[in-house]
Formats: structure tokens, sequence, C-alpha cells
């Protein structure tokens, strides 16, 4: 017989994961990490939402290792993320999109997880009160105890006379997911066991689960790409595009959504379908995106709904990364949409 719900009953993140726990989903571990990732989006939430009030618009003054001026935003967000993280007590190294190199963190305890994130994606759009997201993917430290370490490329930290690999692909994740702080702040994740995601009740200050098991139409006629740089892309992206744009055979051409935010414009795939793309230009060899904490995250949480996440070539999460702010070509959502895309880059 079919338990009887009653309408106030409200799923929190927090019951949801101590359920996943139970179920042997997760271990207590990685329970105790995400509950502090949400911590961390809570904290960016309210943030982002009064930085207009705050005097938090605007620049910093510096420019993180990739040479892109950091937001006031970018910097704080960094600093609430690699926080909660750290008090945690469960996680040993961090990689971020505004440190130069992963961050080991030294606590007691030595933590059990390598954190990937980029705390404040698509910050351009702070200014306009736009929306903006945070993504994140969760690694067990893979301790290849190497002989020489001199080696002191980006591959991994040196600790305990070991190196441990933050360079990891997409495939040994964990779990991933984002924050999007829009009209209401919803976290989306995925345990390797589909995706949920969780909106914030803004007079609870809980995540309460509102989309179970998330999965992306096999296709959608929507297309998200930067359009702008069409004069720097190759002739078999242009032809695609051109395709989308054609009415025939559907009587129907595609729509264009862009807003220049990965977490708004990946989130509006995944409930509506479609395509999102960020291409390698004549002008940037491998596009703008990074495969440790923006393409391998994505392209996870959209096979785990269904979908697919590409480099125009191969699957993303197939990728081994060299570097740790290593950027690839993405093309992400409805399996249709991705492998037509791909049909056409094969040509
Ligand atoms: P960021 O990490 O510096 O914010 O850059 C990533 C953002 C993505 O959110 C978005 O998809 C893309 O950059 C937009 O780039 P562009 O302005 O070139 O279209
Ligand atoms: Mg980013």
């Amino acid at each position: 017989k079919a338990k009887k719900t009653s309408q106030y009953e409200l799923q929190t993140f927090t019951g949801w994961l101590l359920r996943k726990e139970q179920a042997g989903v997760i271990d207590s571990e990685l329970t105790i990490v995400l509950n502090s990732i949400a911590v961390a989006c809570k904290q960016i939430a309210s943030l982002v939402q009064r930085a207009g009030i705050s005097n938090l618009t605007g620049v910093q003054g510096a420019t993180n290792v990739q040479g892109e001026d950091q937001k006031k935003l970018d910097v704080i967000s960094n600093e609430v993320f690699s926080n909660c993280l750290r008090s945690s007590g469960r996680t040993g190294i961090i990689a971020s999109e505004e440190e130069d190199t992963p961050v080991a963190v030294e606590e007691s305890y030595s933590g059990n997880y390598v954190v990937v994130f980029d705390p404040l994606d698509g910050s351009s759009n702070i200014d306009a009160a736009v929306s903006t997201g945070s993504i994140f993917g969760i690694y067990r430290p893979t301790e290849e105890c190497l002989a020489n370490l001199d080696d002191d490329t980006q591959l991994g930290m040196v600790e305990q006379n070991c190196i441990v690999n933050v360079c990891q692909p997409g495939n040994n994740l964990l779990s991933a997911g984002y924050c999007m702080y829009s009209s209401s702040v919803i976290l989306v994740l995925s345990v390797g066991d589909g995706v949920y995601g969780f909106t914030l009740d803004p007079m609870y200050g809980e995540f309460i689960l509102t989309h179970e098991d998330i999965k992306i139409p096999k296709k959608g006629a929507i297309y998200s790409f930067n359009e702008g740089n069409y004069a720097l892309w190759d002739d078999k992206l242009k032809k695609y595009i051109d395709s989308l744009k054609d009415p025939v055979p559907t009587g129907k051409p595609y729509s264009a959504r862009y807003i220049g935010s990965l977490v708004g414009d990946f989130h509006r795939t995944m409930l509506y379908g479609g395509i999102y793309g960020y291409p390698a230009d004549k002008k940037s060899k491998n596009g703008k995106l990074r495969l440790l904490y923006e393409c391998a995250p994505m392209s996870y949480l959209a096979e785990q709904a269904g979908g697919k996440g590409s480099d125009g070539h191969r699957r993303v999460l197939d990728i081994e990364p060299e570097q740790v702010h290593q950027r690839v070509p993405l093309y992400v959502g409805s399996v249709e949409e991705v492998e037509k895309l791909e049909k056409y880059l094969a040509a």
C-alpha cells in the first residue's frame, strides 16, 4: 500500500543526503562535503542577491592566472567556497578557477576528497543582476607515490611525499553539480544515480527537493552559442549553425537563447532540451571553458540525465586533463542534438 504523503512533507537536501547515505549510494564523508558545498552556495546566493546594495559589484583590480579581470564577488565567492570545504574537514585538495595552482587544505584531518570548482561562473553578468552560478566536481585522490618529486608541473600537489593527482578525467567523478543564482536559487547535482534539483526556500533557508530525476529531452530546438564569434568558427561549424536556422524540413527554425552564463544556459538546456556550445575558434584554439571545473561537471550531469557532453569528436568525460586550467571545446545537451553536431564536424 502506497504511503500517504502529507502536503506539509518536504524533502530537504540534508534529508535527501541522509537517505542516499542509508541506501549506500554515498558514504558519510561525502555527505559532509556536499553539505558544506550547499552552505557555501547559500552564502554566495545571499551575497549575489545583495551585491548592488553592499557595493560588491565591479572589479577587484586583480587578474586571475588566466589573465581575466577578477570581480569583487569572484574573489569573495572563492573564499567562501574554500572556507566551507576547509571546515568540512573532509577535503584534502581544492582546485579553483580563481587559484593559480591547486591548494592543499592543511587541517588535522587529511581529507578524503579532491574538490574542483568555479565559485562564481558567469560573473560578467553580476553588475546587471543576470543569472550566475557555482560549479563543482568531487574526486577521490588517486595517490601516486612517484619517486621524482621535482616534478612541479601543474599535474598534482606534492603532499606527504606523494603526488595527489588533481587532474583526473571526468570518468572518475564521484559527484558533480551546480548552483544557479537566478529568479530562484537552485542546486542541481548527481552522486552517480541520476540528477536531482533542490530549490532554496527563502522562508526556511533550506534547499527543498523540487526536481526529481531530471532527464534531458532527447531533442530540443534551442541552440545556445555566442554567435558573435561566427566569423572565427570553422566552416563545418558554420554549416551546422546555418542548418539550424533553415526552416526546412520542420517548418520552423531553431530558437537562439544565450545568457552568457554557463550555469543558466545549461540549466535551461537540461529542462527544455537543445544544445549548448562553446566551440574552438581562430582566436581561442581550445574554446573558452575549462575542462576540470566547467566542462567535465556539466558533461557528467548531462550524461546522468540521459544527454551527452562532447568536445565535438569525443566524450568530454574520457579526456585526460594535462593541466588544471586546461580548456576544451564543449557541446552539451540533448543526445540527438549533440550527435547531429558531431556529424557535421566529422563530415
Ligand atoms: P567565467 O568563468 O570567467 O565566468 O567565464 C565562463 C563564462 C560562461 O559562464 C559562459 O558560458 C561564457 O563564459 C560566456 O563567454 P562569452 O562571453 O565569450 O560568450
Ligand atoms: Mg567559469
